[in-house]
């Protein structure tokens, strides 16, 4: 069948929307039309490279749809079930698996961009195969997807706003109530308060935080933050965001400081900003060849921690059906996530008003 797909054919360069033949889905495999698709940070990080992924590949990892055909032996979905889309696939049963860290799946490593036996599923009129970003593509009006990585959800739900759970809000709220296990009481500190920072807010109000400072350069991020729960904020523009943040806990540093740029400079800020034994989580996908330093004897003698925190440490078919339900109970905040929809063919301008701070969420609407 044909296809629109958003493909990033080579990196650093505009985005190229086009047709494409999207071949039927294999044993355990599901035919997803795409209803709507958030633009994260992630998606342009494929393009620039940051997250590798060898060109060509369709873009988008955080999408809903509704499932059009089932391949042999899938036994769980059923034509016309409303789905997220995970960026994980849960085998279900490897090591990792059994320990309940599905989001650390081992099968994970199978190469980049392909479906789970190695091959392709969408070509070009040249022929080409096409790879799919997080073995999903939502970027495309259609995408053949492994059942590993689809979470059912009620149908009553708006797919437009279960989308974003695909990823930013299951990303930055379970980086607080999962990984990072946030007391009630506590003192937070957000850095980069985009699509996924404002989760990790809203997850810091969920854990009943006491003090929420939002860390950004664009005001009018550090105005979404407010709505969101923020209770301070710092203009790392203005001032230096680690002095900032101390001065407002008078002196002392915050109990968790939550890094969501994926930016060397910024971890150590996290780092500097926690108080001794507290604890920076690095969220942010930093570019995949860059490392960060920190003073290792200072980090020996104050006892604080880093932590790395992946899609919220979450078990997507447990903690996405949970997300909606706290939106229906009015707990948290998905319409005002997003700020603008765009079609497909707006992608670039998508990634340009990312880039200018303009959006919480820009969604991508399919027809
Ligand atoms: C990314 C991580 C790498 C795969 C795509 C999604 N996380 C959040 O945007
Ligand atoms: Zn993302």
């Amino acid at each position: 069948m044909k296809t629109r797909a958003a493909v990033m054919y080579e990196h650093n360069q505009p985005v190229v929307v086009e047709e494409l033949e999207l071949v039927e889905p294999k044993a355990n495999e599901v035919l997803v039309r795409t209803a709507a698709s958030g633009v994260c940070h992630s998606d342009l990080s494929v393009v620039t490279g940051a997250i590798y992924y060898d060109a060509a590949v369709i873009l988008g990892h955080e999408g809903a749809g509704v499932i059009e055909q089932v391949g042999e032996g899938v036994t769980d979905f059923q034509v016309g079930d409303h789905v997220i889309l995970s960026f994980v696939s849960y085998c279900g049963n490897c090591r990792m698996c059994e320990m309940e860290k599905v989001c650390l799946c081992e099968s994970y490593d199978v190469p980049r961009g392909f479906l789970l036996d190695g091959t392709y599923r969408f070509y070009n009129s040249s022929g080409d195969g096409i790879l799919q970003m997080a073995r999903v593509a939502t970027m495309s009006e259609y995408m053949v997807v492994p059942e590993q990585n689809l979470v059912k959800i009620d149908q009553h739900y708006s797919l437009e706003q279960a989308a974003l759970v695909g990823c930013g809000v299951t990303t930055g709220v379970g980086a607080v109530l999962n990984t990072a296990k946030v007391e009630p009481g506590s003192s937070v500190a957000v850095i980069g308060t985009g699509g996924v920072g404002l989760n990790a807010i809203q997850g810091a109000v969920l854990a009943d935080a006491e003090q929420i400072i939002a860390v950004d350069i664009a005001e009018k991020k550090l105005d979404f933050a407010k709505t969101f729960g923020a209770t301070d904020v710092v203009n790392a523009a203005e001032i230096d965001a680690v002095e900032g943040v101390r001065e407002i806990t008078k002196g002392l540093g915050v109990d968790y400081a939550f890094e969501v740029i994926g930016n060397p400079d910024t971890i150590r800020q996290a780092y500097q900003m926690v108080r001794p034994a507290g604890t920076a989580v690095i969220v942010g996908m930093v570019h995949h060849e860059k490392e960060f330093s920190i003073p290792a004897q200072h980090f020996v003698s104050s006892e604080r921690r880093i932590i790395g925190s992946f899609y919220g440490s979450c078990q997507p078919r447990v903690d996405m059906p949970k997300l909606l339900s706290l939106y229906t109970e009015g707990k948290l905040k998905l319409d005002e996530l997003i700020t603008r929809h765009y079609r497909l063919e707006q992608i670039n301008d998508a990634f340009a008003d990312m880039e200018a701070g303009e959006n919480a969420r820009g969604v991508i609407i399919f027809n």
